[in-house]
């Protein structure tokens, strides 16, 4: 434990307030047992004044800790942990900049509906509301509050254990989302007799309580959907989250409606199952009279209602979240409540309904997806081929392995990495597929894969666009000091999009694109000492995957491919390169 002073700060004096005497304790102790107390098993995070010693207390308590090389991705592998969970994620930040850092992945879980809680060491708070400089001084709390789905800050240790059952039902009752809590440095370190203590702890009941939907609200929906002519389901995360699967698959299977998955609802119910329409978005957003939405928003994602949407389709919405409803677009038939709650009173109101299907509707969307399979498959075999390799090519590579590996979960970020791994990959089981979601972010990678691994024991693989894998790369070292079962598989196409961007000016500057097309990500696998591959043939791609996807040892596959391959999105309608050829001087 240090003693020695850092930058002036107060904190050392907490290290040497660790209790003597067993009937005392601090408020470390307290928040590492409210924390165990309502089940939290792992803590990702990373260390220093003034929450060092917390994590030590946990690891002891056998609350199994997570360091990482930056409190972002930690912070991802928090998310992604209550994700695929259902139970909070749990981030531990030092204070100012780690907690900041931490934050963007606590942002990014309430946008995405993930539950997690950050916990941050703070300053002291007297020199910070007085504005005084002290060491690592910043009022978090306030920070936090608008990025956060709740904010709490604990000033006593008596308060922990009621903060801590606060913060995991704002982190995952009604819509799920990251929760901060800050707690300062003189509660951390403040001590309490032992027994006094003990009497502060209570076990929370029902701590993500049920939900149902109101009876009038289902009928309304069951009225619906039963006459309807041409409905069909879009299954979003929220679903994967809920484990709806088997009633989503009784609904289908009770009605034979087709259904559409979002990106991460992929898997819920097979991607190549009879009645996936997953290639017939276009057909269903113009010609379905009502469509389902099972824990999906009409966010951007959806065109926001609009675009290519029939201004006829009729949605009946199943979320928890009210103030979704008439977001974007009327909503016809909104149901409010928990989607397992939801959907098991919509399918028992349809059994005693008779669906109004057309007779084509189905057979149609069959056909098209039979068409469209087929071309797709073409374009794959197409580019078998191409030298050096384009993301087609690597995929069709990756295809047929990941095929025979359906437990292995999928991280995925990118641009063209992205879009064409989450249209070349099946998905057959639910969770298995995390990517940069509704914000689209990069930087989620090597966290969500962490998290991903360590949550479920699983092997992931992770597809990479070589800029997204910058974002949090460093944390690769992360996988191999955890020994985590997780293949980092990195498209190296030179740039954002592509590398073959072209700096107007003329100058031996980059273009704004531009990143390294001759890297050797590789070896900095091999620095950590990670099983890695340097590829440019699909063969070799298809023997390096299947090898490190059977040794659960941490790998890293640098895939080499064209500067050319990838297509460039990057541009808002001003900015368009006709636009920017006007500019350019
Ligand atoms: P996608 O990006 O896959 O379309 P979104 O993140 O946009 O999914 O939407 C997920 C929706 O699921 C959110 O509106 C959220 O409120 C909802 N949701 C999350 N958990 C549940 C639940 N347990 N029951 C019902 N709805 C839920
Ligand atoms: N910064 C953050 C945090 N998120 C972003 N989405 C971006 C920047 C902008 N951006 C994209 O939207 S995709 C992308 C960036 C930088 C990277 C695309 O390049 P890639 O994938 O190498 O990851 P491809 O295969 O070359 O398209
Ligand atoms: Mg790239």
């Amino acid at each position: 434990m240090a003693t020695t002073q850092t930058g002036g700060c107060q904190c050392a004096k907490t290290a040497a307030t660790t209790p003597t005497y067993p009937q005392q304790v601090t408020g470390m102790d307290i928040l590492v047992r409210a924390l165990k107390n309502v089940g939290i098993d792992t803590m990702y995070g990373l260390v220093g004044i003034p929450v060092t010693e917390l994590a030590y207390i946990a690891q002891q308590r056998g609350i199994r800790f997570v360091g990482f090389r930056h409190e972002q991705q930690a912070g991802m592998a928090a998310a992604t942990h209550g994700y695929l969970t259902g139970k909070p994620g749990v981030l531990l930040t030092v204070s100012s900049l780690g907690f900041m850092n931490g934050l963007t992945a606590t942002a990014n879980a309430t946008v995405n509906c993930y539950p997690m809680i950050q916990i941050s060491g703070s300053s002291v708070r007297e020199p910070i509301d007085l504005d005084q400089g002290n060491y690592e001084a910043l009022d978090q709390f306030n920070v936090a509050k608008g990025l956060a789905k709740a904010a709490y800050r604990v000033n006593r240790p008596q308060d922990i254990p009621t903060a801590v059952v606060r913060a995991y039902r704002a982190a995952i009752s009604g819509r799920p989302g990251g929760v901060y809590l800050d707690v300062t440095e003189t509660c951390l370190g403040a001590i309490m007799d032992g027994a006094d203590a003990d009497k502060l702890f209570f076990d929370a009941v029902d701590l993500c309580p049920a939900m149902p939907p109101a009876t009038e609200a289902v009928t309304r929906a069951a009225d619906m959907l039963a006459a309807a002519k041409r409905p069909a389901i879009i299954i979003g995360k929220g679903a994967a989250f809920a484990r709806v699967e088997e009633q989503l698959k009784k609904l289908v299977d009770t009605t034979g409606i087709p259904y559409l998955p979002m990106s991460m609802g992929k898997g819920v119910l097979p991607d190549n199952g009879p009645l996936s329409a997953l290639s017939c978005r276009s057909t269903i957003m113009q010609q379905a009279d009502v469509v389902i939405l099972a824990g999906a928003r009409l966010n951007w994602l959806l065109s926001r209602g609009h675009g290519k949407w029939s201004p006829d389709t009729k949605f009946i919405q199943l979320d928890i979240e009210p103030t979704e409803i008439d977001c974007n677009r009327p909503i016809a038939a909104p149901v409010i409540g928990d989607l397992a709650s939801s959907l098991d009173a919509l399918i028992a109101a349809m059994s005693s309904r008779k669906m109004s299907m057309d007779q084509s509707w189905v057979p149609s969307l069959q056909a098209e997806t039979k068409d469209k399979n087929s071309k797709f498959a073409a374009r794959l075999a197409d580019n078998a081929a191409a030298q050096p390799m384009n993301h087609w090519t690597a995929l069709g590579a990756i295809k047929p392995i990941m095929a025979a590996n359906p437990d292995v979960i999928l991280v995925n970020e990118g641009a063209n990495t992205l879009d064409d791994t989450r249209d070349t990959l099946d998905m057959t089981l639910p969770r298995h597929r995390v990517d940069c979601a509704t914000w689209a972010i990069m930087g989620m990678g090597m966290g969500s894969a962490i998290g991903a691994a360590v949550a479920t024991g699983k092997s992931v693989v992770a597809i990479e666009g070589d800029s997204a894998f910058g974002f949090s790369g460093m944390d690769f070292s992360t996988i191999c000091r955890y020994g985590l079962p997780v293949t980092v598989v990195i498209f190296n196409n030179g740039g954002i999009y592509n590398g073959i961007g072209v700096n107007p000016a003329g100058t031996s500057d980059p273009a704004p694109t531009t990143l390294d097309i001759h890297a050797r990500y590789d070896k900095l696998g091999e620095a950590f000492g990670a099983t890695t591959y340097y590829v440019t043939t699909p063969a070799d791609l298809s023997n390096a995957l299947t090898e490190a996807i059977a040794s659960r040892k941490p790998s890293l596959i640098d895939v080499q491919l064209g500067a050319d391959s990838g297509k460039e999105s990057g541009h808002i309608g001003f900015l368009n390169p006709a636009a920017l050829e006007k500019f350019t001087v």
